[in-house]
């Protein structure tokens, strides 16, 4: 006898967790018995319009026949049922057949993406092995919002074709139905603009002989990359067929520093000291008020809407930086002549004058959320709500419709815990912290709530053109699993359990990503320190790894390791693809801040160096560096440590740094002696002695950008 088990997903103890699909449906019911594909079943398909399903379905599951007549048996049916809504469906699988229903495309896609999580996860490395074997289910399910996205951003750091179609799959996996593409920026311009082909020609490469400044240590060479038209086209059929619909961005008028370098004449007349510093281009923001301008913008967007099917062109709107506008005599007149006390009007001004242009082209545009500080623009924008939940609920609230992306959840460029490296403007979160977002407990009322279309996630890459060359698997580390998390928000989950849902990741979901081929972070084990003895814990299937501090090994964790010093070991695990951060005790962390003092050849204002001297923070020399130019560190006695570590930039944003230089050291604080060389913009030294003074001297003319951060150096104790 048949024995059904109801298993509804909000139940917690059902065997729910036993598929772990993530994100996790409305509603399953586990059924009796199983089905298995083989090369003989079928695929068969009611409707033309979803044949490019047919055609996706088999690359992952090669059976050897197609149908478009009905077969009852031995076949995987799909099909759409206009009763269900846009994106839903239903998935049945019986002991016969396979059936998936959607409401449209994309209901029977995501039908699709369901039943892959019910196969061993090598369905996504497309290795074609037959049978598959897949249990009997009812699955009905639909998403909470119609806008699931995610922003990824090629502008600051390039990805060629094969990474953004990497992305559009492991995205679509997730059942994400929005890439929002970055495609240009201060540091960079991607798009092919076939009446201004001067824009890639330059734009698109930074350092060498390029206008646009090399950033982090490539100053030589030539690097760098576009998408020419006919590869956008790739790309949008690419995504459309993952039910994806690519929303570019074009960043205005601010952000436009790369676009600025080539046709200088954008940018306001402003005072020549205002303009530049050391050669440095202080301006990024087009002037309001030059009609010329306008003109510029209309041939670019005019190529991008004919070019891009969606409804919505994103036109940017963030961070403009209004010292521009106040210091041109163009743009104060204007403001004069209109009475306007605020350059905020102005950039309403742009903005409006940006909608008209998009509106010729029959698009609506989708904006940051400071684009409608002032509410100029027609109610028919896109609002993007990135800076904190207040600025998301404020557009609600005017009745814009509102992609919920505040930083402090969605912005996977902040680190995920304290030493890792990356952003921390808005919050050091990691994949539980994200999953904890709440729109109730964020204040959303019911009548905002109508107005959220969904949510979204980025990765601004700006950092991670630190990394040579630009290490992509990183910014895998930094999306996923937090990405998982996010997916599960824009289908419906609202502030779920956590431990819940964990379990559904570590237990199938960490091997689908595997074999997505997806280079996803893991959490640190957990170190402890008893009775002499350290231990390291995980709570996944991960193998812990440990090394002694500053030896270059490896060694694999097995059993609790008897030492007087425990602070001298890091742990971190490691499991297919994936990797945790290092982690220790914390006396491994400990550092002594012996007094000291900081000068510099780029600067007489000792206070600049206070919050340094005294440990509490960066100092910043709103300088740019030259060759030469040294920052001399002189401690009141000499310092003995186990290491010391001399930082320019911040110490975990890979960003205003010396780019090349060397570390010279003194014990007498008279002679000195070359001891290494900086990499990344900092120096080690273990077990030094004696260190009186240190010096970090430039080889480089420039950093990229218009100052240089002074960190304090990290000096750890020597164990006794
Ligand atoms: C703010 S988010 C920006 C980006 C940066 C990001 C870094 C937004 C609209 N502007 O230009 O890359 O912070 O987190």
């Amino acid at each position: 006898m048949k024995s059904k088990i109801l298993c509804l997903a909000i139940a917690a103890t059902c065997s729910v967790a036993s598929f772990a699909i993530v994100p996790q449906p409305v509603s399953v019911q586990r059924n009796d018995g199983a089905f298995v594909i083989k090369p003989s079943t079928t695929i068969s398909y009611t409707d033309e319009s979803i044949r490019p399903l047919v055609v996706y379905l088999l690359d992952y599951v090669p059976v050897k026949h197609v149908s478009k007549a009905p077969v009852e048996e031995n076949v995987i049916a799909i099909g759409i049922d206009p009763k269900l809504q846009a994106e839903e469906y239903r998935l049945l699988v019986e002991g016969k057949r396979i059936e998936i229903t959607g409401g449209d495309y994309g209901g029977v896609f995501n039908g699709i993406q369901t039943l892959f999580q019910l196969m061993p996860s090598e369905v996504y490395t497309r290795s074609g092995r037959l049978p598959i074997t897949v249990s009997c289910c009812l699955i009905e399910d639909r998403p909470q919002f119609a806008y699931r996205g995610f922003m990824l951003d090629v502008a600051r750091t390039w990805m060629n074709m094969d990474k953004v179609k990497h992305y559009i799959d492991i995205l679509s996996y997730h059942k994400i139905n929005k890439l929002h593409f970055h495609l240009t920026d201060d540091e960079g311009w991607r798009i092919e603009i076939k009446s201004h082909p001067e824009l890639t020609q330059i734009g698109a490469y930074r350092g060498g002989s390029s206008l646009i400044d090399a950033v982090y240590g490539k100053w030589g060479e030539r690097y760098g990359g576009y998408f020419t038209q006919q590869q956008l086209r790739e790309l949008i059929d690419y995504a459309r067929v993952r039910n994806i619909e690519i929303i570019p961005e074009i960043d205005l008028p601010g952000h436009s520093r790369a676009f600025a370098r080539i046709h200088p004449e954008i940018l306001c007349d402003n005072p020549p000291e205002f303009e530049r510093r050391n050669n440095y281009e202080r301006r990024s923001a087009w002037c309001a008020t030059k009609e010329s301008n306008y003109e510029l913008v209309d041939d670019v967007l005019k190529e991008v809407c004919e070019l891009f099917p969606s409804k919505h062109i994103h036109v940017g709107g963030d961070e403009v930086a209004l010292s521009q506008w106040k210091n041109c005599p163009h743009c104060m007149a204007y403001m004069k002549r209109h009475g306007y006390t605020d350059a905020h009007k102005l950039e309403d001004y742009f903005m409006a004058r940006v909608e008209k242009i998009l509106e010729k082209y029959g698009k609506t545009p989708a904006v940051w959320n400071e684009a409608v500080n002032g509410g100029d623009l027609s109610l028919g924008t896109r609002v993007h709500g990135w800076e904190n939940v207040e600025e998301c609920i404020k557009a609600t609230t005017k009745g814009y419709e509102t992609v919920v992306m505040p930083g402090k959840y969605f912005y996977f460029d902040m680190r995920q815990s304290p030493y890792e490296d990356g952003h921390n403007w808005a919050a050091i979160f990691d994949t539980e912290d994200c999953y904890s977002f709440d729109f109730a407990k964020s204040g959303f009322t019911e009548e905002q709530m109508k107005k959220v279309a969904g949510v979204e996630a980025t990765f601004f890459s700006e950092l991670y053109i630190a990394h040579t060359p630009e290490k992509l698997d990183y910014i895998e580390y930094m999306t996923f699993p937090r990405m998982c998390a996010v997916s599960e928000i824009a289908w419906g989950k609202n502030g779920g359990d956590w431990s819940e849902f964990y379990d559904r990741l570590k237990g199938k979901h960490y091997d689908r990503m595997a074999s997505m081929d997806i280079h996803f972070r893991l959490n640190p084990p957990t170190v402890k320190y008893e009775d002499g003895e350290l231990t390291a814990t995980v709570d996944d299937n991960s193998i812990i790894y440990y090394a002694v501090e500053n030896e270059n090994s490896s060694t694999r964790y097995v059993r609790p390791i008897k030492t007087d010093k425990p602070a001298q070991y890091v742990f971190w695990s490691e499991y297919r693809t994936a990797t945790s951060p290092r982690t220790a005790v914390p006396e491994h962390y400990a550092t002594l801040k012996p007094a000291m003092k900081i000068t510099s050849s780029m600067t007489d204002n000792e206070a600049v160096f206070n919050r340094a001297n005294e440990y509490r923070g960066t100092a910043f020399i709103h300088e740019v560096c030259k060759n030469g130019d040294w920052i001399l560190f002189e401690f009141d006695k000499p310092v003995n440590c186990r290491e010391i570590e001399f930082i320019t930039g911040y110490a975990h944003i890979p960003k205003f740094i010396f780019n090349s230089g060397y570390l010279e050291t003194s014990t007498d604080g008279v002679t000195f002696e070359r001891v290494a060389v900086l990499h990344a913009g900092r120096a080690k030294l273990v077990n030094p002695t004696q260190i009186k003074a240190a010096r970090i001297v430039s080889t480089c003319d420039g950093n990229g950008t218009y100052l240089v951060v002074v960190t304090p150096p990290v000096i750890k104790p020597i164990l006794q």
